[in-house]
């Protein structure tokens, strides 16, 4: 090598963008806790319509350009819908679980004979319907009373709770009138028929007019419609060319105004791999405080060294068994056992490829990165390139895209001395990652990671009630235990007669406890043995 050429090495050695020494990850002099996520409201859309609308609105089957006019109404700039005008707003309702929206449409509605004007929402899965029809009105006939309002959750045949509500709407209904549905969407496994904890309900000018136990389980689109305007008995073949009356639209509005607890159940799974190889799995009831269990049954899995986690894959709010078998060359296989079929058959079967962590030493940990309500497969390399390295895979696409691949706030930790675990701190839907020091200062200490900022900031870095443990024998993982919203931090020590759980509350910057106790479960002080995760 000529020495010019060397010399240029070295000056790039030197040159070459080294990253600024991530500081040490020690509680700081004054400990760091987070409250949880403001509720809210918080406007996440709104279309005042003065904007072209086919930037954020489709035409759904005969409707087209023709039946829509952009233009100002009344002082307000609006969309003017003649019969046959049927929108779908492109984007749909944010799909967060747990979350609850307001949709509301400012209208003027025709009341001619014949006319059908509504405002609604439907989802794209025909399998998992969730139709919402806030208001729908008939011109001049007294069917269902003027006005209906209704949620299907089946189409073929049609099954739903409706309401004729002619009564409780206003009479002048050709006015400006504010039309609204609060909802909150349920986990994405769970039946769209099952009733829902927290009720759909509807709004007219503010003024609550109907609610029904039932919720969506996947996103919903808005939709703005009018129908054919002749008399009823020629529908539905007639008026298909009118071109009056319209109904007017002058705002649509999405707002994010509160979150309910959807937690997993907190059960705690132990996981033994025989001498046999696969898993022979373990599962702690948490309504019996541990004291019983809910399932204790052999994986279907075959070979040695998989390594386990658990998570809610499918959103059916039953906990499921993540394995995943790294085969070298940057891949693992990923199996996902089934909960709600007490792990005896598969949820999904997946090769995952990993080019930049080292799967053969990371930790693999489940949970819902970003609020869809299915716990997605975190990979975690406590001791990457001097960096804490995190990788979240997508479960909604089968481990085969990534949600992120962060660069953390996080230094290198010692994996001798640090656990991980997933949990939402904050109570907004998604969770963060718990980075758990078991030695600090003779103390537990936790550090959490934030998901919303990609897991670039702390919500928390304070010292625990807990002394310092043995790291060999005490585990970590998360739990909602007092169903605020927030998960707790659950100790596990595995080196007693019994196994015990210990939980700390997160409310409380993890300094009381909700729970200590000991379980059905004897020792699981091997390295046989996975506890939580
Ligand atoms: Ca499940
Ligand atoms: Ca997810
Ligand atoms: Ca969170
Ligand atoms: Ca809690």
């Amino acid at each position: 090598m000529p020495s010019w050429l060397r010399e240029m090495l070295v000056m790039l050695q030197f040159l070459s963008p080294t990253t600024t020494p991530v500081p040490d990850l020690v509680v700081p002099e004054t400990p760091l806790v987070s409250a949880t996520t403001s509720a809210g409201p918080v406007e996440v859309y709104n279309d005042g319509f003065d904007q072209p609308y086919a930037e954020r609105w489709a035409h759904v089957s005969s409707s087209n350009a023709d039946r829509i006019t952009q233009t100002t109404y009344d002082g307000r700039t609006v969309l003017e819908m003649r019969p046959e005008a049927h929108l779908q707003s492109l984007s749909p309702v944010p799909f967060e679980v747990g979350t609850t929206y307001r949709v509301s449409a400012t209208l003027q509605m025709p009341k001619e004979t014949g006319v059908h004007p509504a405002f609604w929402l439907r989802t794209d899965d025909t399998q998992r319907v969730g139709e919402i029809d806030v208001v729908e009105s008939w011109g001049g006939k007294p069917r269902c009373e003027r006005v209906l309002a209704a949620y299907y959750w089946r189409y073929s045949p049609p099954l739903g709770d409706k309401a004729c509500l002619g009564d409780k709407y206003p009479e002048d209904m050709t006015e400006w009138h504010e039309y609204a549905v609060e909802f909150t969407y349920m986990g994405p496994g769970q039946d769209a028929a099952a009733e829902s904890p927290v009720p759909t309900r509807f709004f007219v000018d503010g003024v609550e007019t109907w609610s029904t136990n039932h919720a969506p389980v996947a996103p919903e689109h808005m939709r703005l419609q009018v129908k054919r305007n002749c008399p009823d008995e020629e529908q539905p073949s007639c008026g298909e060319t009118s071109t009056s009356p319209s109904m007017y639209v002058d705002q649509v509005r999405v707002e994010k105004i509160g979150r309910q607890s959807t937690g997993t159940p907190a059960d705690l799974v132990a996981i033994r791999e025989p001498a046999t190889g696969g898993g022979e799995a373990h599962v702690l009831d948490p309504a019996s405080a541990y004291a019983t269990y809910s399932n204790r049954t052999l994986l279907p899995l075959e070979g040695p060294d998989w390594r386990f986690a658990t998570g809610d894959f499918d959103g059916d709010r039953m906990t499921d068994v993540f394995a995943a078998l790294p085969s070298g060359g940057g891949t693992a296989q990923v199996k996902v056992l089934d909960g709600s079929d007490y792990l005896h058959s598969f949820l999904s079967h997946a090769t995952v490829v990993q080019r930049d962590t080292r799967l053969g030493k990371a930790r693999f940990a489940a949970g819902d990165y970003d609020g869809n309500g299915r716990d997605d497969l975190w990979v975690v390399d406590l001791d990457d390139d001097g960096r804490l390295g995190v990788s979240v895979l997508d479960s909604s696409t089968g481990f085969q895209t990534e949600l992120v691949d962060a660069a953390t706030a996080a230094p290198a930790l010692d994996p001798d001395r640090w656990q991980v675990a997933t949990g939402d701190y904050d109570f907004d839907g998604r969770d963060d990652l718990y980075l758990v020091d078991l030695q600090s200062d003779g103390r537990t200490a936790v550090h959490v990671l934030d998901a919303e900022t990609g897991l670039t900031t702390f919500l928390a870095q304070t010292f625990t009630s807990a002394p310092a443990v043995d790291p060999t024998s005490w585990s970590v993982s998360t739990a909602d235990h007092n169903g605020d919203g927030r998960d707790d931090l659950m100790m596990v020590n595995r080196a007693g007669t019994t196994t015990e759980v210990h939980a700390l509350d997160a409310a409380t910057g993890f300094s009381t406890y909700l729970l200590q106790t000991a379980t059905a479960m004897g020792p699981t002080n091997d390295d046989t043995w996975t506890v939580g995760g």
